[in-house]
C-alpha cells in the first residue's frame, strides 16, 4: 500500500511511542507535582535535594542507563532524553544531581567487567546513592589530557594522587570514576587509565560546596587524592584505555545535557507565553505587539531545531552508530537556544523578569553554565570542525 511504502521510503519517525509517550506523561506530572513546587527552595538555600531525588529513584527516573542483569531499567539514550527534558523543564539544578550519576556511570557502562557491574551498578538501583564522575582538575578542565592526577601501580594496587575540580554530586558521592595519568610519555589515547575509588577510602577529602551562580541546588565540589590505594580490580577497562572511555561517556551524556536545556527552554516560553498573554501596554496584551511575539517565535524555533537535534543524536547512539559529531551539534545548539530563550524571557516580564518573585530570572541563571559544562561550546565547535575536516579528507 502507498502507507508502507512511505514507512519505507522515509525510514524516519517523528513520533514518539505509546510507551515513550506515557513515560514522558509520567515524568511530567512528576516535574510538576514534585520538583516545580520545591525549586525555588532548593535554589534559595543550595540544600542538596535529598527528598526530590528520592522519589525521583523510587520511579526508576536515575540511574536509567543501567541494566536489567543489575537492577535497572537499561533505558537508551533517547528513552533518557524524554526523561532529562522533563525533569529539566522542572529544575535544571535537581536535574543535573540526577543526571551527574548517568555520568559517573557512564564509563562503567562502557567498559566495566561485570563484576564491576554488580558491585557498582548493583548497589546504585537497591538504594537511591550518589556517584561523581571526576575528570576536571584545577589547571585542566577543555584541555583532557593536560591533566595531572597520577596513578601508580604498586604490587597489585594502584596509588592515586591529585586534586579534582568543580565535581558534580561530590559531597554526596558513593564512588567516583577518576581519569588518573598513568604513563608520562604517551600519547593520550594511551597515557590514561580510569579508576572506580570508593568514596570513603582513606585519603580522599572532599572540598567545600562551591556556590554558584545557578543550578545551585546542585552540589559542586573539588576533592583531593592522597595516596589512595586503588585495588586492581577497580581499574576499568585495560589500563592505558581511560581517556577513550571517558570521552565515550560524553557520546551519552551530550545529548541528556542537551536535551535538559531544551527543557529549561520549553519552560522559559511557557512562562513569557502567559505572561505576555495577561501584562497589558498601550491597550493591549504585550502579546500583540509583535516585537514580543517575535521573540515568543524565536524561542519556539530555537526548541523545536534543538531537540530535533537531541532526538537525532540520541536514537544514532542507540543505534550503534558513532554520534560524537552529533552529540556536539546538539549540545552546542541547545546550550545557546537555552541561554537565549532565558534571556528574552526575561526581557518579556520586564521589571518583574529580575526579580525573585517570579520564575524567570532562575531560568536565566540555571542556563547560564550550559555553554560551559559537559565541554565549552568552543570545545563542540573543535569536535565539530574536526569532523568537518575528517568528512572534507575521506
Ligand atoms: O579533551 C577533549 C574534550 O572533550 N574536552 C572537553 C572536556 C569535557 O567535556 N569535560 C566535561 C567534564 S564532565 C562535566 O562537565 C559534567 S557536567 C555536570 C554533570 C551533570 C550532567 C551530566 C577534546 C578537546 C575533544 C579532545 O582532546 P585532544 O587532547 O585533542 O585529544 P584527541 O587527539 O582528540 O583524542 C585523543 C585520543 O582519544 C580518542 N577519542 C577522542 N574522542 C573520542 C570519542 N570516542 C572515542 N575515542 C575518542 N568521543 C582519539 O581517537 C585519540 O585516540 P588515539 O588512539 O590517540 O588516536
Ligand atoms: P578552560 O578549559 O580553562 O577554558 C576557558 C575558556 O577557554 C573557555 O571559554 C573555553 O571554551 C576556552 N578554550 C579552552 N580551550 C580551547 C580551545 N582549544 N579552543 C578554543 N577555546 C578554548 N567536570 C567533571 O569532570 N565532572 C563534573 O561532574 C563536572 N561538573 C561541573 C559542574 C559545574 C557547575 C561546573 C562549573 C563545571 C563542571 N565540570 C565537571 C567541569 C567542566 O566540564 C569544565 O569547567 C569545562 O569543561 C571547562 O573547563 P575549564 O573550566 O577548565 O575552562
Amino acid at each position: 500500500s502507498s502507507h508502507a511504502y512511505r514507512r519505507n521510503y522515509s525510514g524516519l519517525s517523528f513520533t514518539l511511542s505509546d510507551e515513550q509517550k506515557s513515560m514522558q506523561e509520567m515524568v511530567r506530572k512528576f516535574a510538576r507535582e514534585e520538583i516545580v513546587p520545591v525549586a525555588a527552595e532548593y535554589d534559595a538555600t543550595g540544600k542538596y535535594p535529598t527528598d526530590v531525588i528520592k522519589k525521583a529513584w523510587e520511579l526508576g527516573l536515575v540511574n536509567t542507563h543501567i541494566g536489567p542483569e543489575y537492577g535497572g531499567m537499561g533505558l537508551g539514550v533517547m528513552d533518557s532524553a524524554i526523561i532529562s527534558e522533563e525533569l529539566g523543564w522542572g529544575c535544571t539544578g535537581i536535574q543535573t544531581a540526577i543526571e551527574a550519576n548517568n555520568l559517573a556511570e557512564a564509563p562503567l557502562i562502557v567498559a566495566a567487567n561485570d563484576a564491576q557491574k554488580k558491585k557498582y551498578l548493583g548497589r546504585m538501583t537497591e538504594a537511591p546513592l550518589m556517584a561523581s564522575y571526576g575528570v576536571t582538575e584545577p589547571g585542566a578542565g577543555s584541555d583532557v589530557a593536560g591533566l595531572r592526577t597520577t596513578a601508580v601501580k604498586k604490587g597489585n594496587e594502584w596509588v592515586l594522587n591529585g586534586q579534582k575540580m568543580w565535581i558534580t554530586n561530590c559531597g554526596h558521592a558513593n564512588w567516583f570514576f577518576v581519569l588518573a595519568r598513568t604513563e608520562e610519555n604517551a600519547s593520550p589515547g594511551k597515557a590514561f587509565t580510569g579508576f572506580i575509588v570508593d568514596g570513603d577510602s582513606p585519603g580522599v577529602q572532599r572540598g567545600r560546596k562551591e556556590i554558584n551562580m545557578g543550578q545551585r541546588a546542585s552540589d559542586t565540589r573539588g576533592v583531593t587524592f592522597e595516596d589512595v590505594v586503588v585495588p586492581e580490580e577497580n581499574v576499568l577497562g585495560t589500563p592505558g584505555q581511560g581517556f577513550k572511555i571517558a570521552m565515550n561517556a560524553f557520546d551519552i551524556t551530550r545529548p541528556l545535557v542537551a536535551s535538559a536545556a531544551v527543557g529549561l527552554a520549553r519552560r522559559a516560553m511557557e512562562e513569557a507565553t502567559k505572561y505576555s498573554l495577561e501584562r497589558k501596554t498601550m491597550g493591549k496584551e504585550i502579546f500583540k505587539h509583535q516585537a514580543v511575539a517575535f521573540m515568543l517565535a524565536d524561542m519556539a524555533i530555537g526548541i523545536e531545531s534543538a531537540r530535533m537535534m537531541v532526538y537525532r543524536s540520541a536514537v544514532m547512539r542507540d543505534q550503534g552508530e558513532k554520534n560524537t559529531w552529533h552529540a556536539s551539534i546538539a549540545k552546542a545548539l541547545a546550550s545557546e537556544v537555552a541561554n537565549k530563550t532565558a534571556a528574552d524571557a526575561l526581557q518579556i516580564f520586564g521589571g518583574n523578569g529580575f526579580n525573585t518573585e517570579y520564575p524567570v530570572e532562575k531560568l536565566y541563571r540555571d542556563a547560564r553554565i550550559y555553554t560551559i559544562y559537559e565541554g565549552t561550546s568552543q570545545i563542540q565547535r573543535l569536535v565539530i570542525s574536526r569532523g568537518i575536516a575528517d568528512m572534507a579528507a575521506s
